[in-house]
């Protein structure tokens, strides 16, 4: 694997979650693998799990790891091709990718959609600026359309809390005071279109997200609905999409807060969250703390979907 930006970079899923599930077991086993090799993670906004999950596999596969903090002592990074830098920001970004990749043999990039232009988030201009000027493997640490290594992390969990060969998992929309970028609901649509799960997405008309990732997959506006015999229930909040839309909040409606009222038609589902979440909006307090809730151990798989990628990607 020489990049990674979304599911198809995976090759065979089962495969990929099998194999997955064997380095959870002996994390340490491919130390030898990394030795004398860099990894880079790049953070254009904050992070809590991706940043100690991911500086944490590339320690367990014995590589040094540094990180970048571009809003925190880096130069402020112009980004567009052909403007004139009169302004607040001292270096480019055409500069500065290749210079990163000087300096490390592996590079995590996470730069969320900024909701200024949809075809510059869709297009995922900053990403494939790495991809193209850094001269070395990148791998998505969730960029402006997608959060693979969540979604490949949701799915290693799933794997192995379900009950039935074939699941049903619902993704649920949930209010949220601010806009927040399609990435985590995408790249979660597009991992449970290729996994073997009955998949059925829920939300207020005007969320519908892009074709390219819901494709064939069940959209109920009903959550009650949706969440009838579910095995899983992931919420994630997120903006509109569609146009004239895209980037806007459509709904805070508070009825579509996962509450014991919606746990209880399902079959007695687990809860599921990327984290971070805000309690009583997106989820009741007693749902996040009842025995069902698998947000801890979903998060702890963070740690492995990274090693996985970062196995393969060295390995070339
Ligand atoms: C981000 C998002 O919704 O994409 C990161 C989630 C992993 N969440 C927030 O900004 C709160
Ligand atoms: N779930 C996730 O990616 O969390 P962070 O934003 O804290 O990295």
């Amino acid at each position: 694997m020489k990049h990674f930006t979304n599911v198809k970079d995976l090759g065979n899923l089962q495969q990929a979650v099998k194999e997955a599930l064997e380095i959870k077991k002996n994390r340490f086993a491919y130390k030898h693998l990394g030795e004398n090799k860099t990894l880079l993670m790049v953070f254009f906004n904050s992070s809590l799990r991706t940043r100690l999950s991911t500086q944490k596999a590339g320690m367990n596969l014995g590589m040094n790891t540094i990180v970048l903090d571009i809003n925190q002592g880096a130069w402020k990074l112009e980004t567009e091709r052909g403007v004139i830098m009169d302004g607040d920001k001292p270096e480019h970004i055409l500069e500065a990718i290749p210079v990163m990749g000087c300096y490390c043999d592996v590079i995590g990039v996470r730069a969320f959609a900024q909701f200024e232009d949809k075809a510059y988030d869709y297009n995922e201009t900053i990403i494939n600026q790495f991809i193209k000027h850094s001269g070395k493997p990148v791998f998505s640490m969730e960029a402006a359309t997608g959060h693979p290594l969540q979604a490949f992390a949701d799915l290693i969990t799933i794997e192995e809390y379900k009950k039935t060969k074939r699941p049903k998992v619902v993704l649920t929309w949930a209010p949220h005071p601010r806009a927040l970028p399609q990435a985590v609901p995408n790249s979660f649509a597009d991992f449970m279109n290729e996994a073997d799960v009955d998949f059925v997405i829920t939300h207020p008309k005007g969320y519908e997200l892009a074709d390219e990732f819901v494709r064939g997959a069940r959209v109920e506006y009903d959550q009650m609905k949706a969440f009838e015999n579910a095995d899983f229930i992931y919420a994630k909040s997120w903006a509109a999409y569609q146009d004239p839309n895209y980037g806007k909040i459509l709904s805070t409606d508070r009825s579509w807060t996962v509450s014991a009222r919606q746990m209880a038609v399902t079959r007695n589902a687990y809860f599921m969250h990327c984290l971070p979440v805000r309690r009583n909006m997106i989820v009741t307090d007693d749902v996040i703390e009842s025995p069902q809730s698998i947000v801890i151990p979903e998060a702890a798989n963070r740690e492995i979907s990274a090693q996985w990628v970062i196995k393969k990607i060295i390995e070339q």
